[in-house]
């Protein structure tokens, strides 16, 4: 350890700075081995504050420190490893400092470093104070002036904040460049880069006419890829207009692609700094997942221009206040760009597989955290995704309108300013005059809030009444839990449809079938009258509460919703539910029976949804393709584990292929008419919402006839591999061959090594076809991903390699991770510990599925606590894998 025993940072602590920053001028050195960062910070000591001035610093060489021009003597300040402390100071002065710094050996990723032969920075949340002494904390802001000097062979493209505001030429072949940037801001929001790199151009007319020059730099090797991001990050920039109201505010905005990066994309004020993987795409080698993901980044790190630059976090545990707000911006933009339906139930599969077992495990917080260790942990799920439900959540109970001129008041109230959640829900409070103070709890509380609902048909009083009960469990944070205000929009329906929503005695002339109840009550029950016949609910469409909810369908039931409802969240939940519960009872009966039943009311279901599709694909119907393929998806093992505790691995992995073969079986025709007659399709390449589809439910056929040992459909599969023109075919026909095991296939190598062959130059799809390898679903897994490691296409130091293989497999392949002997665990101890020296964020993140330890049987129980131990008991662990590990032993 670092530190004997990292303390917690507590929110009720918070006080604000001393001193402020007005203006801070930076010069950046740069040389190979190292470089020189001379800064000179125009501070003023906050009125009636008093005491020294204490600066962040960590990994920093002090050079040279000077007041108002005048060298401080070492008996005039204090240096320790992570601060300056100055006593005696006038209450305006200019502090200048000289610091050396360790680019290339920063393998931490945090700070300046240097990925492959660009320099390029990191500095959320605290990486600014390995560059040099400031106060590195969000509601600092200050106006910023860079002056970069660095080799002009190696380094043509010196690239900061702000506008460009002068170039010069100097001796020994090195030049300097000036940035200014007009807009104050936090230290975590300051970018540089440096290096060999080209640009894709391109300007945006803003809606009062200002043009704004676009620029992505990257590679020379990936200048081909980048069209798709520029498009995308117009779109952006005019739906943030039409939408928000919110114009761009600079006369440049910079996209940089960089390989080596901890996470997605940082949102730096104008210099966006991307991880390639989430920037570059092309038709060849992008698959349309990754099409979509580089269209949602793009989006969301322009979308913090407001929602986090302009208007940003007093402290970071208002992390939510951007990255909620801003995912749920995001969100809404993927949403109006692509099938809504679609986007919703892919976010909605995160909360339940992810977020949830966030929230039930040992890092379980609330949206607004109210103590870290290292806030670097606290990126998470929660803080993001339940985070944006929250705020989808006020967008639901105040309409589209009110919501608008909500976050309108917001932003112009706010603008310039480090602000808290409490100040966003006040302006929502404000435009709708609603009472927030039962809200907050979604906000202060962790936990998934778990609702039963029963419902009580009377027909002879042609009544319904539906009892609403709501419990979250204790967490360590708050043992006593307040109810919730949750937002349960619903219907009702009937043999031959949706009946109308009458409420106790309001008998609405418009006959509603769709009403949002406001459930506050931990118990509470709403009447509905004039039910002419039993009805089926229809529950929390649109996902509209980020809640576990418990109703007691029979099949017959969930059938009538995914005939019948008008809404497909719902229609695809209810094929969920039935899955499940077809799952669970072969799961029960497994213990008994060789052969177990597979209720063939699913099997009618799915025949049914095949027929559907059948008749959009020849043309003769309309149907959302995408939504009909997520409903002849089973639901993944990790959701599964989610539901049941001791999670039965074996159990859920069998019974779920059982169900899956016996529909494959029965359906194989069907399946086999549909991929015939989606392959068949002469169309052009498009990334557009239908083509997506038309390839998601093609594959899925194709996935089908394979798992289904059919000889003709691994003949189809192999002809794909050869044929595709676009990397979610070829990628998708390589994972069918390599995830399945029949007498069809044979040896994958072959097809795993002319794949190498073809994609070794091209980095991204090296990762893909990595993560191919390591979620094979075997239980001797652990021999191929441990050979992974060896292979030329990884590499250690780079994070997109070590989530590709450590991070699928712990995360994505739960046959092959938890293999009984433990093996899967021991090796993954030990990645961690070997990462963790190099780069603390990452090994973090990998640790996480240790921490799921509670949830399985005792024989893992142990042997995941003694994987678990052994990290504990290395010498220096970094705060970051501590703070994972402490809290989850
Ligand atoms: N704000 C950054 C995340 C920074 C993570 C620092 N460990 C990207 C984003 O959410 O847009
Ligand atoms: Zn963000």
């Amino acid at each position: 350890m670092k530190d004997a025993q990292p303390s917690a940072i507590f929110l009720q602590d918070y006080k604000a700075p001393s001193f402020i920053i007005s203006r801070t001028e930076l010069s950046f050195e740069l040389f190979e081995d190292h470089a020189l960062v001379h800064s000179q910070l125009h501070m003023q000591r906050d009125a009636g504050a008093a005491g020294p001035l204490v600066l962040d610093g960590q990994d920093l060489e002090l050079v040279s420190v000077a007041v108002n021009d005048v060298p401080l003597t070492s008996a005039q300040y204090t240096v320790d490893a992570e601060s300056l402390s100055i006593a005696e100071l006038p209450d305006t002065f200019v502090l200048s400092c000289t610091t050396r710094i360790k680019p290339q050996e920063n393998t931490a990723l945090e700070g300046l470093y240097r990925s492959q032969k660009m320099f390029c920075t990191q500095c959320e949340a605290e990486g600014f104070r390995r560059i040099t002494y400031y106060l590195d904390r969000p509601d600092v802001m200050s106006e910023f002036f860079t002056e970069i000097v660095a080799d002009k062979g190696k380094y043509p493209v010196l690239l900061s904040n702000g506008n460009l505001i002068e170039q010069n030429e100097l001796p020994d072949n090195r030049h300097q460049v000036k940035w200014h940037d007009p807009h104050k801001k936090p230290c975590y929001l300051f970018a540089l880069v440096a290096g060999d790199l080209v640009s894709l151009d391109d300007t945006f007319t803003t809606v009062s006419g200002r043009s704004v020059v676009l620029r992505i730099f990257v590679e020379q090797k990936d200048i081909h890829k980048c069209d798709y991001a520029m498009a995308a990050l117009k779109k952006s920039m005019k739906w943030d207009e039409e939408v928000y109201g919110r114009e761009y505010d600079l006369d440049i905005f910079m996209i940089v692609a960089v390989d080596d990066f901890n996470m997605g994309a940082m949102e730096n004020k104008g210099l966006n700094i991307f991880n390639s993987s989430c920037v570059l795409a092309n038709q060849v080698s992008t698959t349309d997942d990754n099409f979509l993901s580089v269209e949602a980044i793009v989006a969301h790190e322009y979308f913090h221009n407001w929602s986090g630059n302009r208007v940003t976090c007093r402290d970071w545990f208002q992390l939510s206040l951007k990255e909620g707000f801003t995912v749920f911006r995001d969100a809404e933009f993927s949403a109006d760009m692509n099938s809504r339906t679609v986007k919703r139930i892919e976010d909605v599969k995160v909360m339940r597989t992810n977020q949830f077992a966030e929230d039930s495990g040992p890092m379980a917080h609330p949206v607004q955290p109210p103590s870290y260790i290292e806030i670097s942990n606290f990126y998470t799920l929660t803080v993001y995704e339940k985070g944006a439900e929250v705020v989808r959540m006020i967008h639901q109970l105040l309409g589209a309108e009110a919501f608008r001129k909500g976050s309108d008041l917001y932003f112009s109230r706010h603008d310039g300013q480090a602000v808290t959640i409490k100040e966003f829900v006040s302006a929502m409070a404000e435009v709708s005059g609603r009472d927030f103070s039962q809200f907050m709890n979604w906000y202060q509380q962790a936990g998934t809030p778990e609702v039963a609902l029963k419902g009580e048909y009377d027909p002879s009083a042609q009544t319904y009444k539906l009892t609403v009960k709501q419990h979250c469990r204790p967490t360590p944070e708050c043992k006593d839990k307040k109810p919730y205000l949750i937002p349960l929009a619903m219907g009702l329906l009937g043999a031959n449809g949706a009946l109308p929503l009458y409420l106790g005695d309001d008998l609405d002339a418009e006959k509603p079938t769709h009403r949002v109840l406001e459930v506050t009550e931990a118990e509470q029950q709403f009447l509905f009258t004039q039910v002419a016949e039993e009805p089926v609910p229809s529950l929390f469409r649109n996902f509209s509460a980020p809640v576990k909810y418990q109703y007691n369908y029979s099949l017959d039931d969930l059938q009538r919703i995914i005939t019948l409802d008008e809404d497909g969240f719902c229609r695809w939940d209810a094929s969920q539910q039935m899955a499940i519960s077809v799952i669970h009872r072969v799961l029960a009966e497994m213990a008994e029976s060789p052969a177990p039943t597979v209720d063939s009311r699913i099997i009618d279901a799915h025949s049914a949804l095949l027929d559907e599709a059948i008749s959009a694909v020849t043309g003769n119907t309309e149907a959302d393709l995408h939504l009909l393929a997520y409903m002849l998806s089973l639901p993944s093992e990790g959701y599964l584990a989610e539901l049941k505790t001791p999670i039965d691995v074996e159990g859920i992995h069998f019974a779920r292929n059982r169900v899956k073969r016996k529909l494959a079986a029965a359906l194989k025709e069907k399946y086999r008419t549909l991929y015939v007659k989606l392959a068949d399709a002469t169309t052009e390449f498009s990334v557009d919402a239908a083509a997506i589809a038309r390839r998601y439910l093609k594959n899925l056929c194709l996935d089908a006839l394979v798992f289904a040992a059919d000889e003709a459909g691994v003949e189809l599969c192999k002809a794909q591999l050869h044929h595709a023109n676009n990397m979610t075919d070829e990628l998708s026909a390589l994972r069918i061959l390599v995830h399945n095991t029949n007498p069809f296939i044979g040896d994958v190598a072959p097809y795993l090594e002319a794949f190498y062959q073809k994609w070794k130059a091209d980095s991204l799809v090296m990762n893909k076809w990595l993560a191919v390898q390591a979620s094979r679903p075997a239980a001797d897994a652990l021999a191929s991903v441990s050979s992974l490691l060896k292979h030329p296409a990884f590499d250690k130091n780079n994070p997109n390699k070590l989530r590709a293989v450590l991070g699928t497999f712990a995360n994505g392949n739960p046959i092959g991770f938890h293999a009984r002997s433990g093996a899967g665990y021991e090796f993954f101890a030990d990645q961690v510990i070997a990462v963790d020296a190099r780069n603390p964020q990452i090994a973090a993140r990998l640790v996480a599925p240790l921490t799921q330890w509670k949830k399985h049987d005792e024989q893992r129980q142990g042997v995941m606590r003694n994987a678990l131990e052994k990290i504990s008991r290395v010498e220096k662990l970094s705060k970051d894998v501590y703070e994972i590990v402490s809290k989850s032993l």
